[in-house]
Formats: C-alpha cells, sequence, structure tokens
C-alpha cells in the first residue's frame, strides 16, 4: 500500500509521537479500570464510559461505542479485559470508517483548468496561517505551483507571519499590507495565480470569531469577490480547529459548519494533547471530512488524515 512508503515511514513515527500523549492517557486509564478483573463487567463499561469522555471523545460518540461493547458483553458474558484493547479498536474503527468519503493519499492532483482555490478560516490562534504554510510546501514538494493570499488584514504582523512562511516555502504571496479589504486582497491573489498559471491558492484570513455576524459577512464577501475571476471558487473552505481545545474545537465546528459552507477540517495542534480523542467524536458528528492534521510547529509537520493509520498509532502497542 502506498501509505507504507519511505516518506510513509518517517510520517507514521510522526504521527505515533504526536498521539502519545492521547494513547498514554487513554490506556493508563484503561489498565487502571480493568486492575484486577478478569472480565469486562457493569463497572468496566461505566469506567470505561468515562475514560472516553474525559479524553474527549464526546458524549454522543462516547454512547454509541460503549453500546456496541454491551451488545459484545450480552452475547459473550465471559468476554475478558485482556481483548477489551482490540474491541475498543474495533469500535472506533467502524465509528470512524461510517462516514464513506475516501482518505486522500497525496497532495498531487491533476491539472485542473484553473487554480485550486482554498480559503482558510477559524478562530484566533486555532494555527490557520501555519497550516497555510505547511500546505503550500507540501503543495510545492509534490510539484504544484501555489501562491498565498494575505487577506488576513486585521491583526498588525499577520501579512508578515504569511509572507515569512512564504519566503520558507518559496512561493510568492500577495498582500496589499495590513488595513487593506480583505475582499481587494483575495481578489488581486486569484488574478495573479490565473496569471502564472498556478495549480493552487491559499487564502489566509483573520481570525474570527463565530459569532460575529459581520465578521461572518465579510467571509461571504471575500467569496463573493474571488467568484468575479474563478466563478466556481473557493473550492475548499478550510475551517482549522485546535485539537488541544478540545470540546470548544467541537463547538466551533458546529457554529462555522452552520453559518458558512465549510467542506474540509484541519485539526491542528494534535501534537502535546492529551484531547485526540476529539479527532473521533468529530468525524463521527460531521459529514464535512477531517483532511488535514498539524502533529507538530515545523515545516513538514502536517498530514493527510487518514483514518486507518490514526486508530493504528492509537492503538498500536509498543
Ligand atoms: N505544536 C503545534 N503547534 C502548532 C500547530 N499548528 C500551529 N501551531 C502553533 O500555533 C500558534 C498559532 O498559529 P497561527 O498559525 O499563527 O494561528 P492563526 O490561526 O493563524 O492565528 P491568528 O492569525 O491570530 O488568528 C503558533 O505558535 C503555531 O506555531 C501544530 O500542529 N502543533
Ligand atoms: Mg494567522
Amino acid at each position: 500500500m502506498a501509505l507504507f512508503n519511505i516518506f510513509g515511514k518517517e510520517k507514521k513515527e510522526k504521527l505515533d509521537q504526536g498521539l502519545e500523549k492521547t494513547k498514554s492517557g487513554l490506556f493508563g486509564q484503561i489498565s487502571k479500570a480493568v486492575a484486577g478483573k478478569s472480565i469486562v463487567d457493569e463497572e468496566v463499561l461505566d469506567d470505561l464510559e468515562e475514560i472516553l469522555v474525559t479524553a474527549d471523545v464526546g458524549v454522543n460518540p462516547t454512547l454509541k461505542i460503549i453500546e456496541n461493547i454491551e451488545e459484545r458483553v450480552a452475547r459473550d458474558k465471559y468476554l475478558g479485559t485482556s481483548e477489551l484493547n482490540r474491541i475498543l479498536r474495533e469500535e472506533v474503527s467502524n465509528l470512524m470508517n461510517k462516514n464513506t468519503n475516501e482518505d486522500l493519499i497525496s497532495f498531487d492532483f491533476e491539472k485542473r483548468e484553473q487554480p485550486y482555490v482554498i480559503m482558510v478560516v477559524g478562530v484566533n490562534g486555532v494555527g490557520k496561517t501555519t497550516t497555510i504554510g505547511k500546505l503550500a510546501h507540501q503543495f510545492k514538494q509534490a510539484g504544484k505551483k501555489v501562491v498565498l493570499g494575505a487577506a488576513d488584514t486585521f491583526r498588525a504582523a499577520a501579512v508578515d507571519q504569511l509572507i515569512i512562511w512564504s519566503e520558507r516555502v518559496g512561493v510568492p504571496c500577495v498582500n496589499q499590507g495590513m488595513d487593506a479589504d480583505p475582499a481587494s486582497v483575495a481578489f488581486d491573489t486569484l488574478k495573479s495565480a490565473v496569471a502564472q498559471d498556478a495549480d493552487v491558492v491559499l487564502i489566509d484570513t483573520a481570525g474570527r470569531l463565530h459569532n460575529k455576524v459581520n465578521l461572518m459577512n465579510e467571509l461571504t464577501k471575500i467569496k463573493r469577490v474571488m467568484q468575479k475571476i474563478i466563478p466556481d471558487a473557493p473550492h475548499e473552505i478550510l475551517l482549522v480547529l485546535d485539537a488541544s481545545t478540545g470540546q470548544n474545537a467541537v463547538e466551533q465546528a458546529r457554529q462555522f459548519t452552520a453559518a458558512t459552507e465549510v467542506n474540509a477540517l484541519a485539526l491542528t495542534k494534535l501534537d502535546g494533547t492529551a484531547k485526540g480523542g476529539v479527532v473521533i467524536g468529530i468525524t463521527d458528528e460531521f459529514k464535512v471530512p477531517v483532511k488535514y492534521i498539524g502533529v507538530g510547529e515545523g515545516i513538514d509537520d502536517l498530514q493527510l488524515f487518514n483514518r486507518f493509520e490514526f486508530v493504528d498509532s492509537l492503538f498500536s502497542q509498543k
């Protein structure tokens, strides 16, 4: 399988490392819950329920998982606690695979007539600009011509931050400085991308609070203006969520998906958090696919999300 090529191995190790805290939290708790017990009984299931909720899997997905395990226990009264990790792994995979979209395995894609436009949205500090830098790097590595657009003109230094990333990656960044009209920057960026026959455009936007109506209206305006150049743009509205905020990230996903046509999710900062279980809850609750995950601050620390690899890293015992 293409997943385990040379780069795949390094990538998998990075994912294993990134999920370390979630994993040790989850399995440490499970080991405690089953200590001295040989079979999965009511008490073990109660403890497991609490552990999953605490690991930020979310209440509804947790209940689904527990119900399924209860059914297995009803069928097999002597289900051993030594089986619990394997069973949990199966139930988590089933839950995550229900959503039938295929996971992407490469940043490469066929040449399109016009550039593929990704507009990146999300609240302050979740990792939008960093994700754009990392994505630009991945697309460039895949041989794509990338153009960035600095449409976060709201915060001092936001434009500079994107320019620094564009220099690191070696791709152009269209900007009009701070305080410029974001829609006008987006318009210029698309114009320039078309003129250069670019493959991918990444548009940074200001971190907006989902409950601020006028800021949401601004996103709509950016979109409308972009469509004057590329009628079906943006092709991807990528909502960036900070996994380390756990259930807050889920709440942001609810609000953004209700207010804008988000069609892809990126979950950042999976490294260093014990709240990685949030990925399970998000793939269960939203039809919008998790497409990218951030596993560190470095330029290479962004991966295409793959459910199989994720579950494997979460449950593999070394
Ligand atoms: N550990 C870790 N840190 C990350 C990751 N992604 C982003 N960060 C860090 O999160 C911080 C905020 O990232 P930004 O990219 O500036 O976030 P933003 O959403 O653009 O923020 P605003 O422009 O203020 O709305 C930075 O210090 C990043 O290095 C990740 O996957 N892992
Ligand atoms: Mg930013």
